[in-house]
Protein backbone atom coordinates (compact mmCIF):
# COMPACT_ATOMS: atom_id res chain seq x y z
CA UNK A 1 0.00 0.00 0.00
CA UNK A 2 1.40 3.41 -0.77
CA UNK A 3 1.17 6.34 2.01
CA UNK A 4 -0.11 9.41 0.41
CA UNK A 5 1.56 12.64 1.86
CA UNK A 6 -0.80 14.51 3.20
CA UNK A 7 -0.61 17.16 6.99
CA UNK A 8 -1.81 15.35 9.95
CA UNK A 9 -3.38 18.28 11.92
CA UNK A 10 -5.42 17.46 14.60
CA UNK A 11 -5.59 13.53 14.20
CA UNK A 12 -7.15 13.73 10.87
CA UNK A 13 -5.19 13.73 7.56
CA UNK A 14 -5.92 16.94 5.13
CA UNK A 15 -4.48 18.46 2.12
CA UNK A 16 -4.55 21.95 3.59
CA UNK A 17 -5.83 25.29 2.60
CA UNK A 18 -3.21 26.31 1.04
CA UNK A 19 -3.23 25.49 -3.34
CA UNK A 20 0.47 25.20 -2.89
CA UNK A 21 1.92 21.68 -3.62
CA UNK A 22 5.13 19.90 -4.85
CA UNK A 23 6.38 17.06 -6.45
CA UNK A 24 8.24 14.16 -4.39
CA UNK A 25 10.50 11.94 -6.59
CA UNK A 26 12.73 8.78 -6.13
CA UNK A 27 15.89 9.25 -5.83
CA UNK A 28 16.53 5.64 -7.46
CA UNK A 29 14.52 6.07 -10.82
CA UNK A 30 13.98 10.46 -10.92
CA UNK A 31 9.97 8.94 -11.19
CA UNK A 32 7.79 11.32 -9.24
CA UNK A 33 6.09 9.87 -6.20
CA UNK A 34 3.08 12.45 -6.48
CA UNK A 35 2.43 15.87 -4.97
CA UNK A 36 3.20 16.90 -1.54
CA UNK A 37 0.96 19.69 0.43
CA UNK A 38 2.95 22.62 1.17
CA UNK A 39 1.41 24.11 4.54
CA UNK A 40 1.25 28.01 5.10
CA UNK A 41 0.63 30.31 8.36
CA UNK A 42 -3.07 28.52 8.12
CA UNK A 43 -2.10 24.61 8.76
CA UNK A 44 0.70 26.04 11.30
CA UNK A 45 -1.61 27.95 13.32
CA UNK A 46 -3.80 24.86 13.11
CA UNK A 47 -1.29 22.49 14.02
CA UNK A 48 0.13 24.81 16.63
CA UNK A 49 -4.06 25.32 18.33
CA UNK A 50 -4.33 21.39 17.97
CA UNK A 51 -1.18 20.79 20.45
CA UNK A 52 -2.01 23.67 22.33
CA UNK A 53 -5.55 22.07 23.34
CA UNK A 54 -4.51 18.39 23.37
CA UNK A 55 -1.63 19.95 26.13
CA UNK A 56 -4.45 21.51 27.74
CA UNK A 57 -6.91 18.52 27.90
CA UNK A 58 -6.32 14.55 27.93
CA UNK A 59 -2.52 14.44 27.38
CA UNK A 60 -1.50 16.91 29.83
CA UNK A 61 -4.03 15.46 32.60
CA UNK A 62 -2.49 11.64 31.98
CA UNK A 63 -0.58 10.05 34.19
CA UNK A 64 2.79 8.96 33.59
CA UNK A 65 2.79 5.36 33.29
CA UNK A 66 -0.88 5.39 30.78
CA UNK A 67 1.24 7.79 28.39
CA UNK A 68 4.19 5.23 28.33
CA UNK A 69 1.32 2.61 27.55
CA UNK A 70 -0.14 4.50 24.93
CA UNK A 71 3.67 4.99 23.30
CA UNK A 72 4.05 1.32 23.61
CA UNK A 73 1.43 0.76 21.44
CA UNK A 74 2.86 3.08 18.86
CA UNK A 75 6.45 1.18 19.04
CA UNK A 76 4.52 -1.53 18.38
CA UNK A 77 2.50 -0.32 15.40
CA UNK A 78 5.34 0.81 13.51
CA UNK A 79 6.35 -2.85 14.14
CA UNK A 80 2.89 -4.13 12.98
CA UNK A 81 3.24 -1.72 10.10
CA UNK A 82 6.91 -2.51 10.00
CA UNK A 83 6.49 -3.48 5.88
CA UNK A 84 5.21 -0.15 4.77
CA UNK A 85 7.03 2.19 6.68
CA UNK A 86 9.92 -0.06 5.25
CA UNK A 87 8.17 0.78 1.51
CA UNK A 88 7.61 4.39 2.59
CA UNK A 89 11.21 5.41 3.57
CA UNK A 90 12.89 3.31 0.86
CA UNK A 91 10.39 4.63 -1.49
CA UNK A 92 11.53 8.83 -0.18
CA UNK A 93 15.35 8.01 0.07
CA UNK A 94 16.58 5.26 -2.29
CA UNK A 95 18.03 3.09 0.56
CA UNK A 96 19.08 0.02 0.32
CA UNK A 97 16.37 -1.99 2.14
CA UNK A 98 18.85 -4.13 4.42
CA UNK A 99 20.20 -0.72 5.85
CA UNK A 100 16.29 0.62 6.21
CA UNK A 101 15.30 -3.17 7.66
CA UNK A 102 17.98 -3.35 10.31
CA UNK A 103 18.69 0.73 11.13
CA UNK A 104 15.48 3.38 10.45
CA UNK A 105 12.12 1.21 11.10
CA UNK A 106 13.64 -0.56 14.05
CA UNK A 107 15.09 2.57 15.53
CA UNK A 108 11.64 4.38 14.75
CA UNK A 109 9.98 1.95 17.32
CA UNK A 110 13.01 1.50 19.84
CA UNK A 111 12.91 5.40 19.84
CA UNK A 112 9.33 5.28 21.12
CA UNK A 113 10.14 2.58 24.07
CA UNK A 114 13.45 3.78 25.68
CA UNK A 115 11.72 6.99 26.41
CA UNK A 116 8.47 5.72 27.36
CA UNK A 117 10.36 3.23 29.95
CA UNK A 118 12.98 6.13 30.68
CA UNK A 119 10.03 8.62 32.28
CA UNK A 120 8.61 6.59 34.74
CA UNK A 121 11.63 5.76 36.51
CA UNK A 122 13.01 9.46 36.52
CA UNK A 123 12.49 11.23 39.90
CA UNK A 124 13.41 14.66 40.77
CA UNK A 125 15.53 16.67 43.25
CA UNK A 126 14.87 17.31 46.85
CA UNK A 127 16.77 18.89 49.60
CA UNK A 128 15.95 19.30 53.55
CA UNK A 129 17.60 23.03 54.31
CA UNK A 130 17.87 24.67 57.55
CA UNK A 131 15.81 27.50 58.32
CA UNK A 132 16.92 30.77 61.38
CA UNK A 133 14.19 29.57 63.65
CA UNK A 134 14.68 25.95 63.60
CA UNK A 135 12.16 24.48 61.51
CA UNK A 136 13.69 24.34 58.90
CA UNK A 137 12.03 23.58 54.91
CA UNK A 138 11.81 21.55 52.11
CA UNK A 139 12.98 22.28 48.58
CA UNK A 140 11.27 19.52 45.84
CA UNK A 141 11.26 20.07 41.99
CA UNK A 142 8.22 19.76 39.77
CA UNK A 143 9.34 18.41 36.21
CA UNK A 144 6.76 19.57 33.45
CA UNK A 145 6.35 19.37 29.91
CA UNK A 146 7.96 22.22 28.29
CA UNK A 147 4.80 22.51 25.98
CA UNK A 148 4.25 22.69 22.30
CA UNK A 149 7.90 21.29 20.56
CA UNK A 150 8.59 22.38 17.15
CA UNK A 151 10.49 18.90 15.16
CA UNK A 152 12.45 20.00 12.41
CA UNK A 153 13.98 16.83 10.50
CA UNK A 154 15.86 16.19 7.98
CA UNK A 155 16.08 13.81 5.09
CA UNK A 156 19.17 11.47 5.64
CA UNK A 157 17.12 8.86 7.72
CA UNK A 158 13.83 10.31 8.12
CA UNK A 159 11.60 7.94 10.55
CA UNK A 160 14.90 7.54 12.90
CA UNK A 161 15.55 11.49 13.32
CA UNK A 162 12.08 12.19 13.75
CA UNK A 163 10.84 9.42 16.54
CA UNK A 164 14.47 10.19 17.97
CA UNK A 165 12.50 13.86 18.90
CA UNK A 166 9.26 12.92 18.77
CA UNK A 167 9.56 9.63 21.34
CA UNK A 168 11.13 11.98 24.05
CA UNK A 169 8.89 14.68 23.78
CA UNK A 170 5.62 12.70 23.88
CA UNK A 171 6.86 11.11 26.53
CA UNK A 172 7.85 14.03 28.95
CA UNK A 173 3.99 15.18 28.39
CA UNK A 174 4.55 17.44 25.62
CA UNK A 175 2.49 18.12 22.36
CA UNK A 176 4.95 18.11 18.85
CA UNK A 177 4.43 19.96 15.49
CA UNK A 178 6.63 18.29 12.47
CA UNK A 179 8.10 19.88 9.93
CA UNK A 180 9.76 17.14 8.12
CA UNK A 181 12.21 17.26 5.18
CA UNK A 182 10.54 18.30 2.13
CA UNK A 183 12.45 15.17 0.45
CA UNK A 184 11.25 12.63 2.88
CA UNK A 185 7.53 13.07 3.47
CA UNK A 186 6.05 9.83 3.68
CA UNK A 187 7.21 8.30 6.98
CA UNK A 188 6.05 11.44 9.05
CA UNK A 189 2.85 11.13 7.62
CA UNK A 190 2.01 7.21 7.97
CA UNK A 191 2.71 7.77 11.74
CA UNK A 192 -0.44 9.77 11.87
CA UNK A 193 -2.64 6.64 11.41
CA UNK A 194 -0.36 4.55 14.11
CA UNK A 195 -0.84 7.43 16.86
CA UNK A 196 -4.45 7.08 15.94
CA UNK A 197 -4.73 3.44 16.41
CA UNK A 198 -2.40 3.41 19.06
CA UNK A 199 -5.01 6.17 20.98
CA UNK A 200 -2.75 8.87 21.49
CA UNK A 201 -4.91 12.00 21.60
CA UNK A 202 -5.58 14.05 18.93
CA UNK A 203 -3.60 17.15 18.57
CA UNK A 204 -0.85 15.23 20.65
CA UNK A 205 1.57 14.81 16.99
CA UNK A 206 0.84 16.99 14.54
CA UNK A 207 2.89 17.04 10.87
CA UNK A 208 3.16 20.31 8.10
CA UNK A 209 4.60 19.63 5.15
CA UNK A 210 6.92 22.13 3.19
CA UNK A 211 10.24 23.26 2.54
CA UNK A 212 12.16 25.60 5.53
CA UNK A 213 12.79 29.65 4.59
CA UNK A 214 9.75 31.60 3.55
CA UNK A 215 7.84 28.23 3.91
CA UNK A 216 6.39 25.98 7.03
CA UNK A 217 9.72 25.26 8.49
CA UNK A 218 10.32 28.91 9.62
CA UNK A 219 6.40 29.72 10.28
CA UNK A 220 6.65 27.00 12.83
CA UNK A 221 9.78 28.59 13.98
CA UNK A 222 8.47 32.03 14.29
CA UNK A 223 4.77 30.87 15.59
CA UNK A 224 4.48 32.38 19.37
CA UNK A 225 2.70 29.10 20.50
CA UNK A 226 6.00 27.42 20.16
CA UNK A 227 7.63 26.80 23.30
CA UNK A 228 10.85 24.78 21.92
CA UNK A 229 12.29 23.75 18.98
CA UNK A 230 14.57 20.67 18.51
CA UNK A 231 16.27 20.86 15.13
CA UNK A 232 18.43 18.37 12.91
CA UNK A 233 20.19 19.83 10.00
CA UNK A 234 22.85 22.03 8.36
CA UNK A 235 24.62 24.48 10.66
CA UNK A 236 23.72 27.54 8.65
CA UNK A 237 20.14 26.66 9.06
CA UNK A 238 20.75 26.25 12.76
CA UNK A 239 21.76 29.65 12.55
CA UNK A 240 18.60 31.00 10.78
CA UNK A 241 16.43 29.04 13.38
CA UNK A 242 18.18 30.31 16.41
CA UNK A 243 17.43 33.83 15.20
CA UNK A 244 14.22 32.53 14.80
CA UNK A 245 13.98 31.08 18.68
CA UNK A 246 14.86 34.63 19.86
CA UNK A 247 12.27 36.24 19.45
CA UNK A 248 9.85 35.35 22.29
CA UNK A 249 13.51 33.36 24.05
CA UNK A 250 12.66 29.84 23.28
CA UNK A 251 14.94 26.88 24.23
CA UNK A 252 16.46 24.97 21.25
CA UNK A 253 18.03 21.71 20.76
CA UNK A 254 20.22 21.60 17.83
CA UNK A 255 22.34 18.42 16.07
CA UNK A 256 23.78 19.78 13.21
CA UNK A 257 26.52 19.54 10.68
CA UNK A 258 30.08 17.68 11.22
CA UNK A 259 33.18 16.59 9.24
CA UNK A 260 34.25 13.78 11.10
CA UNK A 261 37.90 12.37 11.26
CA UNK A 262 38.63 8.70 11.85
CA UNK A 263 42.50 8.25 13.09
CA UNK A 264 43.63 5.08 12.00
CA UNK A 265 47.41 4.22 14.26
CA UNK A 266 49.59 1.44 12.80
CA UNK A 267 48.80 -0.78 16.34
CA UNK A 268 44.97 -0.98 15.14
CA UNK A 269 43.40 -4.14 13.75
CA UNK A 270 43.92 -3.32 10.05
CA UNK A 271 40.97 -6.02 9.05
CA UNK A 272 38.50 -4.14 11.64
CA UNK A 273 39.30 -0.99 10.89
CA UNK A 274 38.96 -1.09 7.54
CA UNK A 275 35.84 -3.11 7.91
CA UNK A 276 34.47 -0.19 9.99
CA UNK A 277 35.49 3.23 7.91
CA UNK A 278 33.71 1.38 5.03
CA UNK A 279 30.94 1.73 6.62
CA UNK A 280 31.54 4.96 8.43
CA UNK A 281 32.28 6.63 4.93
CA UNK A 282 29.99 5.01 2.31
CA UNK A 283 27.31 3.62 4.60
CA UNK A 284 23.39 5.78 3.17
CA UNK A 285 25.54 6.66 0.26
CA UNK A 286 27.76 8.94 3.03
CA UNK A 287 24.30 10.76 4.38
CA UNK A 288 24.49 10.63 7.65
CA UNK A 289 25.66 13.77 10.34
CA UNK A 290 28.33 10.78 11.80
CA UNK A 291 29.89 9.86 8.57
CA UNK A 292 33.87 9.55 8.26
CA UNK A 293 34.83 12.28 5.60
CA UNK A 294 38.65 12.58 6.83
CA UNK A 295 40.96 9.90 7.66
CA UNK A 296 43.67 9.94 9.08
CA UNK A 297 46.51 7.41 8.93
CA UNK A 298 49.52 6.49 10.80
CA UNK A 299 52.14 6.61 7.89
CA UNK A 300 54.12 3.11 8.34
CA UNK A 301 50.56 1.62 7.15
CA UNK A 302 49.37 4.42 4.95
CA UNK A 303 49.67 2.78 1.84
CA UNK A 304 48.30 -0.60 3.18
CA UNK A 305 45.43 1.09 4.15
CA UNK A 306 45.00 3.30 1.46
CA UNK A 307 44.54 0.22 -0.91
CA UNK A 308 43.01 -1.51 1.38
CA UNK A 309 39.91 0.75 1.65
CA UNK A 310 40.47 1.40 -2.63
CA UNK A 311 39.25 -2.59 -2.76
CA UNK A 312 36.52 -2.42 -0.45
CA UNK A 313 34.99 1.10 -1.83
CA UNK A 314 35.09 -0.85 -5.56
CA UNK A 315 32.99 -3.85 -4.36
CA UNK A 316 30.08 -1.59 -3.33
CA UNK A 317 26.86 -2.60 -5.39
CA UNK A 318 24.74 0.56 -6.61
CA UNK A 319 21.44 -0.78 -7.56
CA UNK A 320 18.04 -1.13 -6.54
CA UNK A 321 16.82 -1.06 -2.75
CA UNK A 322 15.39 -4.51 -2.94
CA UNK A 323 17.92 -6.18 -4.78
CA UNK A 324 19.95 -8.37 -2.34
CA UNK A 325 23.47 -7.54 -3.81
CA UNK A 326 23.04 -3.96 -3.85
CA UNK A 327 24.94 -2.26 -0.92
CA UNK A 328 25.08 1.56 -2.44
CA UNK A 329 22.35 3.27 -2.67
CA UNK A 330 21.90 7.02 -4.81
CA UNK A 331 22.32 10.33 -3.35
CA UNK A 332 19.05 12.17 -2.04
CA UNK A 333 18.28 14.32 -5.08
CA UNK A 334 19.08 15.45 -8.19
CA UNK A 335 20.69 18.88 -6.29
CA UNK A 336 22.47 17.80 -3.80
CA UNK A 337 23.91 15.33 -6.64
CA UNK A 338 24.96 18.25 -8.11
CA UNK A 339 26.42 19.57 -4.62
CA UNK A 340 28.79 16.40 -4.21
CA UNK A 341 29.79 16.36 -7.78
CA UNK A 342 31.15 19.91 -7.31
CA UNK A 343 33.30 18.65 -4.50
CA UNK A 344 34.27 16.17 -7.09
CA UNK A 345 35.22 18.65 -9.37
CA UNK A 346 36.87 20.49 -6.60
CA UNK A 347 39.01 17.68 -5.31
CA UNK A 348 40.76 17.53 -9.15
CA UNK A 349 40.94 21.29 -9.26
CA UNK A 350 43.38 21.37 -6.00
CA UNK A 351 45.54 18.23 -7.14
CA UNK A 352 43.81 15.53 -5.88
CA UNK A 353 45.09 12.05 -6.25
CA UNK A 354 41.88 10.11 -6.95
CA UNK A 355 42.48 6.58 -5.83
CA UNK A 356 39.11 5.43 -6.44
CA UNK A 357 35.84 7.10 -8.20
CA UNK A 358 35.43 10.88 -8.91
CA UNK A 359 32.32 10.60 -11.44
CA UNK A 360 28.95 8.88 -11.90
CA UNK A 361 28.72 5.01 -12.29
CA UNK A 362 26.92 3.92 -15.64
CA UNK A 363 23.74 2.40 -14.31
CA UNK A 364 20.88 0.20 -16.11
CA UNK A 365 18.30 1.81 -18.17
CA UNK A 366 15.56 1.94 -15.22
CA UNK A 367 17.54 3.30 -13.07
CA UNK A 368 19.31 5.98 -15.54
CA UNK A 369 17.10 8.54 -14.22
CA UNK A 370 18.26 8.39 -10.54
CA UNK A 371 20.99 10.41 -8.41
CA UNK A 372 23.81 7.97 -8.82
CA UNK A 373 27.09 8.81 -7.34
CA UNK A 374 30.33 6.62 -7.56
CA UNK A 375 31.80 5.58 -4.30
CA UNK A 376 35.67 8.01 -3.93
CA UNK A 377 38.54 8.32 -2.17
CA UNK A 378 41.33 11.50 -2.34
CA UNK A 379 44.59 11.29 -0.87
CA UNK A 380 47.02 14.34 -1.36
CA UNK A 381 45.07 17.17 -0.44
CA UNK A 382 46.44 20.32 1.74
CA UNK A 383 44.48 20.52 5.20
CA UNK A 384 42.67 23.79 4.39
CA UNK A 385 41.66 22.49 1.14
CA UNK A 386 37.83 22.67 0.91
CA UNK A 387 37.37 19.09 0.76
CA UNK A 388 39.12 18.62 3.83
CA UNK A 389 37.35 21.44 5.69
CA UNK A 390 33.41 21.89 4.25
CA UNK A 391 30.98 19.01 5.27
CA UNK A 392 30.39 17.07 1.80
CA UNK A 393 27.59 14.80 2.80
CA UNK A 394 28.69 12.35 -0.03
CA UNK A 395 30.23 8.90 -0.43
CA UNK A 396 33.53 10.26 -0.44
CA UNK A 397 36.39 10.73 2.03
CA UNK A 398 40.04 12.28 2.16
CA UNK A 399 42.71 9.72 3.29
CA UNK A 400 46.49 11.54 4.61
CA UNK A 401 49.28 10.49 6.67
CA UNK A 402 50.32 11.44 10.11
CA UNK A 403 53.71 10.56 12.31
CA UNK A 404 52.64 11.05 16.01
CA UNK A 405 49.82 10.88 18.42
CA UNK A 406 50.20 14.50 18.95
CA UNK A 407 50.17 15.21 15.06
CA UNK A 408 46.85 13.06 14.54
CA UNK A 409 44.87 14.55 17.52
CA UNK A 410 45.53 18.17 16.32
CA UNK A 411 44.74 17.19 12.50
CA UNK A 412 41.17 16.34 14.25
CA UNK A 413 40.31 18.69 15.94
CA UNK A 414 41.24 21.19 13.46
CA UNK A 415 37.59 22.08 12.52
CA UNK A 416 34.97 24.51 13.18
CA UNK A 417 32.84 20.93 13.65
CA UNK A 418 32.88 18.86 16.62
CA UNK A 419 30.14 15.68 16.19
CA UNK A 420 32.11 12.50 16.09
CA UNK A 421 35.18 10.56 15.80
CA UNK A 422 36.50 6.90 15.58
CA UNK A 423 40.06 5.95 16.97
CA UNK A 424 41.42 2.80 15.68
CA UNK A 425 44.21 1.62 17.83
CA UNK A 426 44.84 -1.86 20.25
CA UNK A 427 46.77 0.55 22.62
CA UNK A 428 44.14 0.72 25.47
CA UNK A 429 45.72 3.88 27.43
CA UNK A 430 46.04 5.74 23.77
CA UNK A 431 42.16 4.99 23.38
CA UNK A 432 41.40 6.71 26.44
CA UNK A 433 44.39 8.95 26.19
CA UNK A 434 43.44 10.53 22.60
CA UNK A 435 39.36 10.12 23.04
CA UNK A 436 39.93 12.55 26.53
CA UNK A 437 41.53 15.01 23.68
CA UNK A 438 39.05 14.80 20.62
CA UNK A 439 36.41 17.88 20.35
CA UNK A 440 33.99 16.18 19.63
CA UNK A 441 30.52 15.48 21.05
CA UNK A 442 30.62 11.64 20.61
CA UNK A 443 33.93 8.94 20.35
CA UNK A 444 34.11 5.38 19.38
CA UNK A 445 36.54 3.27 19.83
CA UNK A 446 36.72 0.44 17.46
CA UNK A 447 33.45 0.88 16.36
CA UNK A 448 31.73 3.41 14.10
CA UNK A 449 27.56 4.42 14.85
CA UNK A 450 27.43 1.73 18.22
CA UNK A 451 24.50 3.06 19.68
CA UNK A 452 22.94 3.09 23.61
CA UNK A 453 20.20 5.10 23.92
CA UNK A 454 20.29 6.17 27.08
CA UNK A 455 23.28 7.69 26.29
CA UNK A 456 24.05 11.38 25.44
CA UNK A 457 23.83 12.39 21.84
CA UNK A 458 24.94 15.63 20.49
CA UNK A 459 28.08 17.52 18.90
CA UNK A 460 30.34 20.01 20.17
CA UNK A 461 31.72 23.27 18.77
CA UNK A 462 29.48 23.89 15.57
CA UNK A 463 27.84 20.59 15.18
CA UNK A 464 25.46 21.28 17.86
CA UNK A 465 23.94 22.98 20.94
CA UNK A 466 22.78 20.82 23.79
CA UNK A 467 22.35 16.70 24.48
CA UNK A 468 19.64 14.56 23.57
CA UNK A 469 19.46 10.77 24.91
CA UNK A 470 18.90 9.25 28.11
CA UNK A 471 17.95 11.76 30.79
CA UNK A 472 19.49 14.12 28.45
CA UNK A 473 16.35 14.38 26.55
CA UNK A 474 14.44 14.43 29.60
CA UNK A 475 16.02 17.65 30.20
CA UNK A 476 15.43 19.34 27.11
CA UNK A 477 11.79 18.03 26.97
CA UNK A 478 10.89 18.99 30.27
CA UNK A 479 10.93 21.96 32.84
CA UNK A 480 11.64 22.23 36.40
CA UNK A 481 10.11 24.15 39.07
CA UNK A 482 11.09 24.36 42.70
CA UNK A 483 8.75 24.41 44.96
CA UNK A 484 10.17 25.69 48.75
CA UNK A 485 8.03 24.66 51.84
CA UNK A 486 8.29 25.89 55.11
CA UNK A 487 7.82 23.44 57.70
P1 LIG B 1 18.68 21.18 6.19
O1 LIG B 1 19.24 22.02 7.28
O2 LIG B 1 18.74 21.70 4.81
O3 LIG B 1 17.14 20.87 6.44
C1 LIG B 1 16.70 20.24 7.62
C2 LIG B 1 15.27 20.65 7.89
O4 LIG B 1 15.23 22.04 8.16
C3 LIG B 1 14.31 20.42 6.71
O5 LIG B 1 13.09 19.96 7.21
C4 LIG B 1 14.19 21.82 6.11
O6 LIG B 1 13.00 22.02 5.40
C5 LIG B 1 14.23 22.66 7.36
N1 LIG B 1 14.64 24.05 7.17
C6 LIG B 1 15.53 24.54 6.27
N2 LIG B 1 15.66 25.88 6.42
C7 LIG B 1 14.84 26.24 7.45
C8 LIG B 1 14.53 27.48 8.09
N3 LIG B 1 15.11 28.62 7.73
N4 LIG B 1 13.65 27.47 9.12
C9 LIG B 1 13.07 26.32 9.51
N5 LIG B 1 13.32 25.11 8.94
C10 LIG B 1 14.19 25.07 7.92
O7 LIG B 1 19.39 19.77 6.32
P2 LIG B 1 19.23 18.49 5.36
O8 LIG B 1 19.87 18.82 4.06
O9 LIG B 1 17.81 18.06 5.39
O10 LIG B 1 20.09 17.39 6.14
C11 LIG B 1 21.47 17.24 5.99
C12 LIG B 1 22.20 18.00 7.08
O11 LIG B 1 21.74 17.58 8.35
C13 LIG B 1 23.68 17.75 7.09
O12 LIG B 1 24.34 18.96 7.37
C14 LIG B 1 23.87 16.79 8.25
O13 LIG B 1 25.14 16.79 8.84
C15 LIG B 1 22.84 17.28 9.20
N6 LIG B 1 22.47 16.23 10.15
C16 LIG B 1 22.93 16.32 11.43
C17 LIG B 1 22.63 15.31 12.35
C18 LIG B 1 23.15 15.32 13.78
O14 LIG B 1 22.68 14.50 14.57
N7 LIG B 1 24.07 16.18 14.12
C19 LIG B 1 21.84 14.24 11.95
C20 LIG B 1 21.39 14.20 10.62
C21 LIG B 1 21.70 15.20 9.73
O1 LIG C 1 21.41 7.50 16.54
C1 LIG C 1 20.90 8.59 16.80
O2 LIG C 1 20.18 8.78 17.79
C2 LIG C 1 21.15 9.73 15.92
N1 LIG C 1 20.65 10.91 16.32
C3 LIG C 1 21.82 9.56 14.77
C4 LIG C 1 22.11 10.60 13.87
C5 LIG C 1 22.53 10.33 12.63
C6 LIG C 1 22.78 11.37 11.69
O3 LIG C 1 22.61 11.29 10.50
Amino acid sequence: MSVEARHFIDGKYTAGDSNRRFKNFNPVTGASLGFVPEGGEAEIDAAVSAARAALAGPWGDMAVAERAELLHKVADGITARFDEFLAAEISDTGKPKSLASHIDIPRGAANFKVFADLVKNVGSEHFSMPTPDGTGAVNYALRVPKGVIAVISPWNLPLLLMTWKVGPALACGNCVVVKPSEETPLTATLLGEVMNKAGIPKGVYNVVHGFGPESAGEMLTRHPGVDAITFTGETATGEAIMTAAANGVRDVSFELGGKNPALVFADSDLEKAIEGTLRSVFANCGQVCLSTERIYVERPIFDDFVARLKAGAEKLQPGAPGESATTLGPLISQTHRQKVLSYYQRARDDGATVITGGGVPEMPAALAGGCWIEPTIWTGLGDESAINREEIFGPCCHIRPFDTEEEAVALANDTPYGLCCTVWTENLSRAHRVSARMEAGLTWVNCWFLRDLRTSFGGAKQSGIGREGGVHSLEFYTELRNVCVKL
